[in-house]
C-alpha cells in the first residue's frame, strides 16, 4: 500500500507543477523532472532490479499507470497553455469593426475658386474667351497703357509693390494691380493680327470687318492693401468687349445676365452710378439689389466699369474712330462673400479646414 500511495502523491505532485507551470518553457522543465532520463518515474523504473518475477509485473503495472497519468496531466496542461497563447494572440490582434472607418477626407475647391470657374462658365456662355497672363508686369501694361498720368497714386511706393528690376523703358517691374494689363496684351495681339489680314488683302482689306474682341480675364493682383476687407493679393476679373458697334446696352445686359446667373436669381435690379476711371470715359460703378433674401433691400456695389478710353484704344493698336466698346472689372472674392455668405474676407485666406469643408 505505501508504494501505491509513493505513486499517487507523485502523480498528483506532477499535476500540481504542470498546473502551476505559466509557461510552455516552464512545462516542459516540469515534465523534465517526473519523465526525463533523470526523472521520478525513470529512478522508479531503475529500482525494480531487486523485486521478484510476480512483484515485477505489479509494480511495474502500477509505474505504468502512473507515467500515462502523467503524461495525461502533461498533454492537459500543454493544451491549456497554447490555447491561452492563442487568446492572447486574438485578444492582442483585435480589429473592432463596428469603430468608423479612416477615409482619406475628400478634398473640394475653395470658395473662391468655386466663384472663379462659376465666372468663366457663365461668360463663356456668353461667347467670351479667357484670358491668363503674368503677375509681374511692366509699367506700360500695367499704368500708362491704360492712360494713367505718370504722376497717379497708384503707381506710388505705398500702393503698388514693385520689383527689384527694371524693364526696357528702365521702369521698375511690379505685381499687377489689376487684370487689365492682360486684356492691353489680349487685345494688342488681336489687333496686329486684324492689321496683318486687312494688309494682305490689298485694297479689298478695307471692307474686312473688326473681328470682335470678347475675352475675361480672370486672376491674382496685388497691391499694399491690409485689414478685414483689403488682402494684398486678392482676385479680380475684368471683361472687355470692342467692336465696331458695341454701346453701354450691351455693358448692361451682360453684367445683369451675368449677376442672374452667378447668383441664381431674377430677382434683382442694377444700376450705373457714374465714376471716374483714368481707362474708360464715361465711367460707372455697377450697383445691384436683390428683391429678396438675405441681402434684400441693399445697394450692392459690385463692379467698375465703362466705354474704353479712346488712348486706350489707341494704345491698344486699334483706331478709336473705328473701334468702341465697354470693359468693367469686379472683384471675385467680394462676389465670393455675397454668392456664400461669407462676413470677413479674411477667412478666405486663414486655411481653416472647419471654414472651406463647408464648400465641399
Ligand atoms: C474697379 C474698376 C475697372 C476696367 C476696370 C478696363 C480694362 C481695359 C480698358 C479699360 Cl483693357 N478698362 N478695365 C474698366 C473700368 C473699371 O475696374 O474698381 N474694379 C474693381
Amino acid at each position: 500500500m505505501k508504494t501505491m500511495t509513493d505513486l499517487d502523491t507523485l502523480v498528483t505532485q506532477a499535476r500540481e507543477q504542470f498546473a502551476q507551470a505559466p509557461t510552455p518553457n516552464d512545462l516542459e522543465n516540469a515534465k523534465a523532472r517526473f519523465l526525463g532520463k533523470a526523472g521520478h518515474i525513470t529512478e522508479l523504473m531503475k529500482g525494480m532490479g531487486a523485486l521478484s518475477v510476480e512483484e515485477k509485473k505489479t509494480r511495474g503495472a502500477a509505474i505504468n499507470q502512473a507515467k500515462q497519468a502523467i503524461e495525461a496531466a502533461l498533454a492537459g496542461r500543454r493544451q491549456q497553455l497554447a490555447q491561452a497563447e492563442l487568446n492572447a494572440q486574438l485578444q492582442a490582434e483585435a480589429l473592432d469593426v463596428t469603430l468608423p472607418g479612416r477615409s482619406r477626407g475628400l478634398g473640394g475647391l475653395h470658395p473662391v475658386a468655386l466663384a472663379w470657374e462659376r465666372i468663366e462658365q457663365i461668360f463663356a456662355s456668353m461667347g467670351f474667351d479667357v484670358g491668363d497672363g503674368p503677375e509681374i508686369e511692366n509699367d506700360w501694361f500695367n499704368f500708362t497703357a491704360l492712360n494713367n498720368p505718370p504722376n497717379h497714386p497708384a503707381r506710388s511706393m505705398q500702393d503698388t509693390f514693385y520689383v527689384d528690376m527694371n524693364d526696357k523703358d528702365g521702369h521698375p517691374y511690379c505685381l499687377r494691380t489689376h487684370t487689365s494689363p492682360m486684356q492691353i496684351r489680349y487685345a494688342t495681339a488681336h489687333a496686329k493680327h486684324h492689321i496683318a489680314r486687312v494688309k494682305a488683302a490689298g485694297e479689298l482689306g478695307e471692307n474686312i470687318p473688326f473681328p470682335e474682341i470678347r475675352v475675361i480675364v480672370p486672376g491674382r493682383t496685388y497691391r499694399v492693401d491690409s485689414d478685414a476687407t483689403h488682402s494684398p493679393m486678392f482676385h479680380q476679373f475684368e471683361g472687355l468687349w470692342l467692336g465696331e458697334n458695341v454701346s453701354f446696352k450691351d455693358l448692361k445686359v451682360t453684367y445683369l445676365n451675368f449677376c442672374k446667373a452667378f447668383f441664381e436669381t431674377d430677382d434683382l435690379v442694377m444700376r450705373f452710378r457714374p465714376s471716374y476711371f483714368p481707362f474708360t470715359e464715361p465711367s460707372a460703378e455697377i450697383d445691384i439689389q436683390f428683391a429678396s433674401g438675405p441681402l434684400a433691400g441693399k445697394w450692392l456695389e459690385v463692379s467698375g466699369s465703362g466705354q474704353v478710353h479712346p488712348t486706350v484704344v489707341r494704345n491698344m493698336g486699334l483706331d478709336p474712330e473705328k473701334v468702341i466698346g465697354f470693359a468693367f472689372g469686379s472683384g471675385i472674392d467680394r462676389l465670393a462673400m455675397l454668392r456664400y455668405g461669407v462676413n470677413d474676407l479674411r477667412l478666405f485666406f486663414d486655411g481653416d479646414v472647419r471654414f472651406l469643408s463647408q464648400f465641399r
